[in-house]
């Protein structure tokens, strides 16, 4: 059976770059919410709503684990999500404070996410959860990134133009630890190194989550005697709901090493 994976996008692709890396034996099912993109300013009914569908789907489908591979549906949905499934394995993503906190050196950490994961609850819980006198979330929003990234927008001057709008306050007040709290993020993390060091001559410490969160889904599966023999080759399944954007123009892109013959 394969891992159901979605997202409002191809932003979850970055986190299948970890997943192929430490389980390519196992099958996946890749739902990109296209049609409805962008989710990150969308309302947690919504959000909640249209992620409850996509799950249901990818479970009818034989998705025999879900990886919610969108820190905004993850933030709105996630808690929905495993209320609706409670006997199955739904991980999700969400800004990595913790990574960023374990990374700081002077407490200056800066979170990049779209506007409704900033906003959400689940983040405020978080954030309040972590706080400390010497630490300092300084927390961005992008409006416009991922949708950028999704047009496959990842070098124009108009994209690095945002990005650098996006990272002035942070170079601002010195941050030393980026968190890429949206997966569309990763796919422009060298441009983010760049400019930053181009401004403060100094690089951050990006941290990127997919890899661990695709760390605990080995666990689980294996827990649950679910890991795929590697027996039979892996089948990648990837459906779109929309045309705004191909799948497999992305794939060649943003993940190369993905095996073409499987598609
Ligand atoms: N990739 C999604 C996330 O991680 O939040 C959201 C992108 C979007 O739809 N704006």
């Amino acid at each position: 059976a394969p891992v159901g994976i979605f997202d409002s996008g191809i932003g979850g692709l970055s986190v299948v770059r970890h997943l192929r890396k430490q389980l390519p034996q196992e099958s996946l099912l890749y739902f990109a919410d296209s049609a409805y993109n962008p989710y990150g300013d969308r309302d947690t009914e919504w959000l909640a709503a249209r992620s409850i569908r996509i799950a249901e789907y990818l479970f009818a489908r034989g998705a025999k684990a879900l990886v919610v591979a969108c820190n905004t549906a993850t933030a709105a949905a996630i808690h929905a999500i495993r209320s609706q499934f409670p006997h199955k394995i739904v991980i999700g993503l969400e800004p990595g404070l913790k990574p960023a906190i374990a990374a700081t050196n002077n407490g200056h950490i800066g979170v990049l996410a779209t506007s409704a994961t900033l906003r959400s609850e689940k983040f405020a819980a978080l954030c309040k959860q972590l706080a400390k006198p010497d630490l300092h979330f300084h927390l961005q929003a992008c409006p416009g990134l991922a949708d950028r990234i999704e047009h496959g927008e990842l070098q124009s001057p108009q994209t690095l133009d945002m990005v650098r709008h996006y990272l002035a306050p942070l170079l601002d007040v010195g941050c030393d630890s980026l968190v890429l709290g949206c997966t569309h993020y990763p796919f422009v993390a060298d441009q983010i190194l760049n400019l930053w060091q181009q401004h403060s001559g100094n690089t951050p410490a990006l941290i990127d989550t997919g890899e661990a969160v695709i760390r605990h889904l080995r666990n689980l599966l294996n827990q649950s005697r679910l890991l795929n023999p590697a027996t039979s080759p892996p089948t990648l399944c990837w459906l779109s709901t929309g045309q705004s954007v191909s799948i497999t123009e992305a794939l060649r892109h943003l993940l190369p090493e993905a095996d073409s013959s499987n598609m």
